[in-house]
């Protein structure tokens, strides 16, 4: 290689070093979708926006960068503030698809506020605010979780339902085992609350869990009417 040659190759090797985004610094995501009837039917206060109570479905509640062996890492960037000028075009979707169910609601607004303060700061390396929400709006989509339950005969009716058929239903779905999470109503039976879809690092394909989450869900579970 002459002279040329190699004065090409170190300016790549230097924007390498100082333009490229850093490499990202946890190994997976968990999309984490929630049931709001199972949110709504605990003893803690729930809120609904001004619109009216949000559609029977699987809300997003955040995409969590998460670390292997089980912890994550949070608020990554006090620097970087959720800006909503950002996300004025994913509003609409957001309200319908990432419903706020806490008290006081502020429109949805300080939950995306939190999640991304939180979560979305932690991979800044590969999405930046407007691809975080925009990702995880797809994730939901593609999921497509209470169509293919109910295709199945698993409706929210406050039934009870297998948890080993659940978990199969959805892996059919999305073709990789879940994690799911149970809470419990106020007569103390455990009900579906939130599943965990496994998600890799560029935020966009799903992926077989490194680790699942403890759910605490007994082998026969309650999905709520909302
Ligand atoms: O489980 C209680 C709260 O801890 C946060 N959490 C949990 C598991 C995990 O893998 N990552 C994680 O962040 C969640 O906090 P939140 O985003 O709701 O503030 C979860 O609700």
């Amino acid at each position: 290689m002459g002279a040329k040659g190699w004065f090409i190759v170190k300016l790549l090797m230097f924007q390498g070093l100082f333009v490229s985004r850093p490499q990202e610094d946890f190994d997976f995501f968990y999309l984490v979708l929630q049931w709001p009837g199972a949110y709504c039917d605990t003893t803690r206060a729930c809120c609904y926006p001004t619109s009216g109570k949000p559609a029977a479905d699987f809300g997003i509640h955040g995409l969590w960068p998460n670390y292997k062996g089980g912890s994550w890492p949070s608020n990554c960037d006090p620097d970087s503030q959720f800006d909503r000028s950002q996300i004025l075009d994913l509003v609409s979707s957001l309200k319908k698809n990432w419903p706020t169910l806490s008290c006081p609601s502020n429109e949805g607004f300080t939950f995306w506020e939190h999640e991304w303060e939180k979560h979305g700061t932690c991979s800044e390396s590969v999405m930046d605010q407007h691809e975080y929400f925009e990702n995880a709006l797809k994730l939901k989509e593609k999921a497509n979780l209470l169509q293919t339950l109910r295709n199945s005969g698993i409706v929210p009716d406050d039934g009870f339902y297998d948890l080993e058929e659940i978990t199969k239903v959805i892996e059919g779905g999305i073709g990789f085992t879940p994690g799911i999470e149970c809470n419990k109503d106020p007569e103390l039976n455990d009900q579906l609350h939130q599943i965990y879809i496994c998600v890799d690092t560029s935020g966009t394909e799903f992926i077989e869990c490194p680790v699942l989450p403890r759910g605490r869900c007994p082998s026969t579970v309650q999905f709520s009417k909302f």
